[in-house]
């Protein structure tokens, strides 16, 4: 992929039913294996509590960089159609996720579109974004200040790393 004309953009993906895992190891590859996008960084992976609706299971967490050619929605529209390739089997109405992909940051975009607000209006609420991403992007700004900064403030109770290795995406 030629690099002059491509963007770094980062996701957050995490689920909670299923094998979760696998399905955002075999994401990233879906991912990385498209001409039009390269997978550059992934965080380790992390086990966190369930954050918002708290009566669901553990989630499994990571971050990644992509560059990619694709325009910010029409990268989120990838992420959106691998997740509903994953959920495939197992859909469960109301319930929680197999698979979870949210674009976090597109370049230095900042806008408040409908379908894709950027950076992800909560990421720099939440422990579980904000901690693999500090693993991947620690110096990247959001809203003007790094990443590594928004997680001194961030509630990082109960996350643990459930695997360091770096690679576990290739393997799962
Ligand atoms: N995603 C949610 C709601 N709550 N909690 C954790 N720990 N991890 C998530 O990915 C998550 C969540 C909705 O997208
Ligand atoms: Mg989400
Ligand atoms: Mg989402």
């Amino acid at each position: 992929m030629p690099e002059a004309t491509s963007q770094s953009a980062t996701l957050g993906l995490g689920g909670n039913i299923g094998d979760p895992v696998k399905a955002m190891a075999a994401a990233l590859q879906r991912l990385d294996e498209r001409d039009d996008c390269r997978v550059t960084a992934v965080s380790r992976l992390y086990r966190t509590p369930p954050w918002g609706k708290t009566d669901q299971s553990f989630f499994f967490n990571a971050c990644a960089a992509v560059a990619t050619r694709l325009p910010p929605e029409a990268l989120l529209d990838v992420c959106l159609s691998i997740e509903r390739e994953m959920k495939r089997e197992r859909v469960e109405r109301w319930g929680p996720r197999t698979l979870d992909i949210d674009v976090l940051t597109y370049g230095n975009v900042v806008q408040q579109a409908p379908r894709l607000e950027l950076p992800h209006p909560r990421m720099t609420d939440r422990g579980f974004v904000l901690m693999p991403l500090a693993d991947i992007a620690p110096g990247l700004l959001v809203r003007g200040r790094p990443v590594s900064d928004w997680l001194l403030d961030a509630d990082v109770t109960g996350i643990e790393v459930a695997d360091d290795s770096g690679d576990w995406w290739r393997s799962a």
